[in-house]
């Protein structure tokens, strides 16, 4: 009896003890707790979010409107253009851009290091903020061009006069249809002279507006989202090294190809990538687009089989990968770019966000290689360019032209285009 009666106490004893040591444990990390909220900076109690929390920009950067805050600087600019009312069939890309930042929620500066590329954009030298959103009309698609052409001469042309760099910011459009290349690549033309177009599409997007029913006819009938890289060869903004990959559409006929051929497009069909493999895709875009010249870079995210990317206007079967999208993208991180966007993205049709997540890992990969590469300026200032010949100089002499036509207008809206 005895016995057990100690035996008990020393269990009490013991369970009393690991009590006493938890309270006191308690009560010392609540004073610690207490004495660290007094140290601490509100920012530091109340500033940091979990990636599902907050207001959504994309990844979290900061936001300002780019196109209203003049004197802010700034290296690359992620830019909203919800114009959707070009397209040939479903439209809904207006809200591609708030899906795609939705999208992009968990890319944070803490968790932003890309190990394909082995480097975190987010945390380098550049500066690069979300701008929200091109204030686009939904309702007269002549007067909407207008205001997309002037933004980005407004943001290219206007604010790089400003800036320290000869290079202006770069920008990412979240389109947006793909008919919102065209006035981004008008405003870098004017930089940079004739860029070189790398185009990530099921489509071939050169079609001249005739190979749409059109009895009926107006100027800015012209273009639409599968014209609008006829256009920017009609108005000389592409050089002659411009791609295609991801090829897989229907056609008019094989004069389409004979089209696409004048305007200086290789091919590269979407089944080549697994016939010829990933590395030929790459290889061909390579040999196509010179490296140090300025090159924009447009993905359409209907690249991408519908399996992946239901979330679009104009699905063809047959696609891309994911991984080999990201693929081909890590691939091209030695290019200059000056201009990206990635369009065509329609939430309505998406099924769990995988459409829009797959964009907004596409901004990620053409942001870090942008990064990753540096501030080249020897993009912009192409009059250090040696061994020119005279058609250089006339090109240049072209390119400061047009700045300086832009940057003594007054009225943004008195636009030759
Ligand atoms: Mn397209």
């Amino acid at each position: 009896m005895l016995k057990s009666i100690s035996y008990w106490a020393f269990i009490l004893s013991i369970y009393l003890g690991v009590v006493c040591a938890d309270e006191a444990e308690q009560i010392a990390s609540a004073e610690g707790f207490a004495k660290m909220q007094r140290n601490a900076t509100l920012e530091e109690m109340w500033g940091e979010l979990w990636p599902f929390q907050g207001i959504n920009t994309f990844a979290h950067l900061e936001h300002f409107k780019c196109l209203v805050e003049q004197d802010e600087k700034y290296d690359i600019g992620i830019i909203g253009v919800p114009y959707d009312t070009s397209v040939s069939y479903r439209p809904g890309a207006r809200f591609g851009p708030r899906a795609i930042r939705t999208a992009s929620q968990r890319q944070t500066s803490l968790r932003g290091f890309n190990q394909r590329a082995f480097f975190n954009p987010y945390t380098s030298w550049a500066r690069i903020v979300d701008c929200g959103d091109v204030p686009v009309t939904p309702v007269d698609n002549e007067l909407a061009f207008k205001q997309m052409t002037a933004a980005f001469e407004e943001l290219l042309l206007r604010r790089s006069a400003k800036n320290d760099s000869s290079m202006p910011p770069r920008h990412i459009i979240l389109g947006g249809d793909h008919s919102v290349i065209l006035p981004h690549l008008r405003a870098l033309s004017k930089v940079h002279g004739p860029i070189n177009v790398i185009h990530l599409d099921a489509h071939l997007d050169t079609w001249a507006p005739d190979k749409y029913p059109s009895f009926w006819h107006s100027a800015q009938s012209e273009v639409n989202h599968g014209s609008m890289l006829w256009k920017a060869h009609q108005e000389g903004l592409l050089s002659h090294n411009n791609v295609h990959a991801g090829l897989r559409t229907k056609l008019s006929g094989i004069a389409d190809y004979e089209d696409d051929d004048a305007q200086h497009f290789t091919r590269i069909t979407a089944d080549d990538i697994w016939i010829k493999g990933p590395d030929y895709v790459l290889d061909t875009i390579l040999k196509v687009v010179p490296a140090n010249t300025p090159t924009y870079i447009s993905v359409d995210i209907d690249v991408l089989d519908p399996a992946f990317g239901s979330g679009t206007g104009t699905q063809e079967p047959g696609g891309w990968l994911p991984r080999e999208l990201i693929y081909i993208l890590r691939g091209l991180e030695n290019l200059d770019v000056v201009g990206a966007d990635i369009v065509e993205v329609s939430p309505a049709f998406d099924i769990a966000e995988i459409t829009a997540t797959n964009g907004a890992q596409v901004v990620f990969e053409i942001l870090t290689s942008i990064v990753k590469k540096g501030n080249s300026e020897k993009v912009a200032d192409s009059s250090s360019q040696k061994d020119k010949g005279s058609s250089a100089a006339l090109q240049d002499d072209k390119i400061k032209q047009q700045k300086q036509d832009v940057l003594t207008r007054k009225n943004p809206f008195v636009i030759s285009n």
